[in-house]
């Protein structure tokens, strides 16, 4: 298959762009590096020494011989550039990564807030329009979020694989109908991801795109088979207080001996997905696409749920690094159960990687090596969802 990865720098994207290229596909990655503009906004860096892209890709083609293209382009913003692109390759499937993708940074100021909601609506809906007219048999995966369905209020019922059933009552009429479960941002970042959402049921209904939607839990973990083949393949480890994600920020606390930053009562139960599942689920939604006029393909590409305060106690007791509760930067519902429905890509062949002491030691060691990389200023998250004096 020909396969244009868009963001395929970024952590998810790497490890994906390598994996596929290795199972055969040829790849092509679009990225506008603005990942890497961003550590340098934030003043930090991958805990890993990530190179350049074209070291990167000089490195993978050393490894194997199978090499990827790269575009540097604004998905966002150079619509004309991305739909030639699009047009010159002729792609069967268009992975889209390209959206700004942490909650806290997305949180951190007007400015950031609009860039969030520009960059990424703009990106999913020129994908989409430059789809129609270049390529409109391409399948598109899309890297949503569980988070779009929200934390709290799902009232023990398993959470679906995006669509309800519902009886809609109107002046005394009801109708019985499947609509998209109703959704419920945490964050501008993830209020985002439910935009995206209806943009794909436009384009899904108006103009018969193959869309998947993947809602992904919280991705864990670092390495996968390929980028562990040469050094300078190594992926990104965010662990800073905008882009860590919380699982990888506990070990690579745990690695420096710094306190398990809990936020609150550390009662937020979440989904979470290791980095090598995530591409064995690109790679499986890849090879079976919906048909042209079928309805938007939801999958929740999560494998197991945690509490906060469960991993903290877990990794504490492995490494002997004390639990810290923070006061909670973030307006998110103290305790919450989740129960998540994950039949799909279950079906489709996903054999689950769970969180096992190996594997959790296994980013330890990672951080462990890179330790003198941490600037553990940079570690407490300092944005905020309400500012003090806007708090009730
Ligand atoms: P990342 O920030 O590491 O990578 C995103 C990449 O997209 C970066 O390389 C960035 O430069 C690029 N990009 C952003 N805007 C762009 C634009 N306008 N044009 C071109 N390139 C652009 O993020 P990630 O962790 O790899 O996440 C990838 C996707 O997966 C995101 O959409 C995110 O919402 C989703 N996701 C991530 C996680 C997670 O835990 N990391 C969990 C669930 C879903
Ligand atoms: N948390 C802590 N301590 C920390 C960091 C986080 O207690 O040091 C808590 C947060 O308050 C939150 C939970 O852990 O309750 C998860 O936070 P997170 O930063 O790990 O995850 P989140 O902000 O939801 O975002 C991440 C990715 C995002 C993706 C999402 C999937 O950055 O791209 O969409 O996970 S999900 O959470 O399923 O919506």
């Amino acid at each position: 298959m020909k396969v244009i990865v868009l963001g395929g720098d970024g952590f998810c994207g790497w490890a994906t762009s390598l994996h596929l290229a290795a199972e055969g596909h040829e790849v092509t990655i679009v990225d506008n590096l603005v990942r890497r503009q961003t550590d340098v906004e934030l003043g930090v860096q991958s805990l890993t020494p990530i190179r350049s892209i074209e070291e990167r890709l000089a490195a993978w083609r050393e490894t194997r011989n199978a090499p990827i293209d790269f575009v540097q382009l604004d998905v966002a913003k150079d619509y004309d550039r991305l739909e030639a692109l699009f047009a010159s390759i002729q792609p069967n499937a268009i992975v889209h990564f390209a959206e700004q993708r942490a909650a806290p940074y997305s949180m951190k100021s007007p400015r950031h807030k609009r860039y969030t909601v520009d960059n990424n609506v703009n990106a999913t809906n020129a994908v989409l329009c430059a789809m129609v007219e270049a390529v409109p048999d391409a399948h598109l995966v899309h890297l949503g979020t569980m988070g779009v369905y929200g934390y709290g209020k799902s009232k023990g019922m398993t959470i679906p694989e995006g669509y309800i059933d519902a009886t809609l009552r109107s002046h005394g009429a009801q109708a019985d109908v499947e609509i998209l479960y109703p959704v419920d941002p945490g964050s501008i970042y993830h209020m985002t991801k439910t935009l995206d959402q209806l943009l794909f049921l436009y384009y899904a209904k108006n103009d018969s795109l193959k869309i998947t939607d993947l809602h992904q839990g919280i991705v864990w973990g670092t390495s996968t088979p390929e980028t562990d083949l040469d050094e300078r393949l190594v992926n990104r480890f965010d662990y800073d207080g905008d882009y860590g994600t919380v699982l990888n920020r506990f070990l690579m606390q745990a690695a420096i001996g710094h306190p398990l930053t809990v936020h609150g009562t550390g009662g937020q139960t979440r989904a979470f997905i290791h980095i090598r599942d995530t591409i064995q689920c690109i790679a499986l939604a890849l090879k079976s696409p919906p048909e042209r006029g079928e309805r938007v393909r939801i999958m929740n590409q999560m494998t197991e749920t945690h509490r906060v305060r469960d991993l903290a106690a877990l990794i504490a007791g492995l490494t002997g690094v004390p639990v810290e509760q923070l006061d909670n930067p973030r307006r998110e519902m103290p305790e919450n159960d989740l129960k998540v429905a994950n039949n799909s890509l279950l079906k489709l062949g996903l054999e689950p990687t769970r969180l096992s002491q190996g594997l959790l030691s296994e980013v330890v060691e990672v951080a462990t090596r890179y330790r003198h990389r941490c600037d553990t200023s940079k570690i407490v998250c300092s944005s905020l969802w309400v500012r003090p004096q806007a708090a009730e």
